[in-house]
């Protein structure tokens, strides 16, 4: 075993609240790894933070009609404030905007550079004349030439889910102006990734353990052969490029990002008050680093930043990295644009950090996507939580208050059975170990939770309640063991459970740190006192979880709301149907209001041949001397129609709006002029 893990979480997009999705992605599953081996006497840390560049960055601040600085200072203090509240631990949540980042990533860049490690090139890409910049792939839409989407962006289209590039697009428009862009030469730094094909198949080869969702995605990769990629970008938001002749550029958001995990290690070494400190954790070879992340990462932890650690050498590279797949929601993909989704703010308005901890951890998308939902939350937190660990722990230590006086009885005698069932903490703690050790967390949860199963069997079967009066040494015997298993799952229950954990073991009495070698022994000695404490968990009722559907729904409706809606098309028609239709291009010449008739004008409308006289609905959209001159589309064969006693001889065409308003369809052809 190395002597030490450094652990690393995906560093979140700062442009936007953290979800569900994130959480059962990589900051849960992370977070149970880590406080688990903090359990052991080994030394980790886990370091995150804020990834501020890219092009969602910038995307997000233009939505919201603000700066990326707005944006990025937001959403760095609300995540940072949601993880702490979540129990998510980090020893350090830093952000990519800040100087040691700049400084660090900066350097890498440049120790690239000068030996030779890029490729540069020139290369045609999409201007916008207009904004006077280069537009990333994200700026550029268009139709997907596989499907026909009309919408698609220059990487991808999220229709049909094909990844595209920019100049593949029919008809591409810039996303800021809406103008047809132009292509214009650029200059950019490639790392050239063939090259390091064969030394990263050889670490591949080397690396144990690792998940075959993982381990398959980068197969592929390699098999398809490595292409070079771009590590700059022509944008203005970001880590400038460090050297001459690159004025205007940045780095590419995941040449910088994955360095950002050796940046914020940099600065919590500082705050550590040993600044270099850092250097054992990334660069001695005694460290294991293992990043957690998102199955969408896996190429840039797996291939990309690796490539960048070995060109730049004196590294470490990962040893595994544990990227899990994605969490649907009741069934449904998760859309933070359609409302899809739950905040982890918004939850903890309603229900504890630990309830949530325990559920996704047991739903978490280890080797295929999962999918939560509040029912099976309910379900999990009532039936688990609720009828098993929380009334396993209750029963004992309430027993214990009532009839031992809180104190815990000594084990006299003990039968076949009582060793054997205290033998099966220690099991368990291997089974449990065993599986965190090899991420698998889901069962790690439940080897927890099965020890609590033990202990309920066992302190049903021995009924207590029978034996306390006659057989005081038998029913002494069953508290004592039920006391330690109890100690045992306040360790145990630890990393999943942190808070809940902590309050037990404060009813418990038990004031060290926890570490799996107090349950080696005897954790609890007899004679020592307890408290009987709160019950630990309080089941959920159905209309708390109608309250969170309903929410849900809410949103998704109004999201509805948002989208625009359009009239059904009516049935097709004929060509011929179509050509009995006498259209005309006409002139207002005069138009007045109409008595009595408020919605009304009646119009002189020039048609060359003639001057018509023709009433309109449009009063209340238009005054009528500002409609003198207006040029028209006309159904000029309409039959004459009588409107509050003026005769009408045909019609106006009109475009009207979702919300009502009335806009003129015109016409820049001479009046009398058939529109065909
Ligand atoms: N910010 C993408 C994401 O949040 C990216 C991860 C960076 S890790 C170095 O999915
Ligand atoms: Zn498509």
């Amino acid at each position: 075993m190395s002597k030490r893990t450094l652990v690393t979480s995906a560093l979140p997009y700062a442009n936007g609240p953290i979800h569900l999705g994130h959480l059962a992605g990589a900051y849960l599953p992370a977070d149970l790894y880590v406080r688990y081996k903090r359990l052991t006497d080994q030394d980790v840390i886990h370091i995150c933070g804020s990834d501020e560049h890219g092009v969602p960055i910038t995307i997000a601040a233009e939505k919201d009609g603000v700066s990326p600085q707005d944006i990025v200072d937001e959403y760095h203090n609300r995540n940072k404030k949601i993880f702490e509240e979540f129990g998510i631990n980090f020893d350090y949540y830093g952000r990519t905007s800040s100087e040691v980042h700049h400084e660090t990533s900066q350097a890498f860049f440049k120790k690239l550079y000068g030996d030779g490690v890029f490729v540069q090139k020139t290369q045609e890409q999409l201007y916008d004349p207009e904004a006077e910049m280069f537009l990333p792939d994200r700026y550029v839409k268009g139709t997907c030439p596989n499907c026909g989407y009309n919408e698609a962006y220059g990487d991808q289209c999220e229709s049909c889910g094909k990844s595209l590039s920019p100049t593949e697009l029919i008809d591409p428009k810039s996303a800021i102006t809406g103008d047809t862009p132009e292509t214009k030469e650029t200059e950019h730094w490639y790392l050239p990734l063939g090259d390091f094909q064969e030394d990263l198949e050889k670490w591949l080869e080397t690396r144990e353990n690792w998940k075959p969702n993982v381990a398959g995605q980068v197969k592929s990769w390699l098999n398809d052969g490595l292409a070079d990629r771009a590590v700059t970008r022509d944008l203005t938001w970001g880590v400038p490029v460090p050297i001459e002749g690159a004025e205007g550029k940045v780095l590419y958001v995941w040449f910088d990002a994955p360095i950002g995990y050796i940046s914020a290690t940099k600065e919590w070494a500082e705050e550590q008050g040993d600044p270099e400190r850092w250097k054992t954790y990334w660069q001695d070879e005694e460290t294991d680093l293992i990043h957690f992340i998102g199955k969408d990462n896996i190429v840039f932890h797996c291939i990309m930043f690796p490539a960048t650690l070995m060109a730049h050498g004196d590294y470490v590279l990962p040893k595994n990295v544990p990227a899990n797949e994605f969490l649907n929601l009741e069934g449904k993909k998760l859309s933070t644009s359609r409302g899809w989704a739950v905040w982890l703010d918004e939850y903890l308005e309603d229900f504890d950090a630990d309830l949530l901890r325990y559920v996704l951890g047991t739903t978490l998308p280890e080797t295929k996507d999962s999918d939560f939902s509040w029912e099976d939350f309910q379900n999990k937190v009532n039936s688990e939580l609720a009828d098993i660990l929380g009334n396993f722990v209750y029963r004992t230590t309430s027993f214990t208050e009532n009839y031992f006086e809180g104190t815990v009885p000594e084990l006299i005698n003990p039968t076949e059975k009582d060793m054997e069932t205290l033998s099966q903490i220690n099991k368990q703690k291997e089974k449990i170990s065993e599986a965190y050790e090899n991420f698998k967390l889901r069962e790690a949860i439940t080897q927890t939770m099965n020890l609590a199963r033990i202990g309920n069997k066992y302190f049903t079967e021995m009924e207590p309640w029978q034996t306390r009066k006659e057989e005081r040494q038998i029913c002494g015997n069953t508290l004592h063991i039920c006391l330690q298993i109890t100690a045992a799952l306040s360790i145990l229950f630890d990393p999943i459970l942190p808070n809940k954990m902590a309050e037990l073991r404060n009813e418990l009495n038990i004031t060290e740190k926890p570490n799996l070698n107090q349950i080696s022994g005897s954790i609890l000695q007899s004679g020592s006192t307890i408290n009987k404490g709160a019950i630990l968990f309080k089941k959920i009722e159905d209309e708390e979880v109608e309250e969170q559907l309903e929410k849900l729904k809410e949103r998704t409706m109004e999201d509805e709301a948002d989208q625009k809606e359009y009239e059904p098309l009516k049935e097709n028609m004929q060509f011929d149907d179509f050509m009995k239709m006498d259209l005309r291009a006409g002139e207002i010449v005069e138009a007045a209001a109409i008595e009595k008739a408020d919605k009304l004008l009646k119009l002189s409308v020039d048609l060359g041949f003639e001057t018509r006289t023709i009433v309109s609905g449009i009063a209340n959209d238009f005054d009528p001397e500002e409609i003198v001159g207006q040029k028209v589309c006309v159904v000029a064969n309409l039959a004459p129609k009588k409107l509050m006693g003026v005769e009408s001889n045909g019609m106006i065409l009109m475009g009207e709006e979702e919300d009502g308003s009335l806009k003129f369809v015109g016409t820049e052809a001479t009046p009398g002029s058939p529109i065909t």
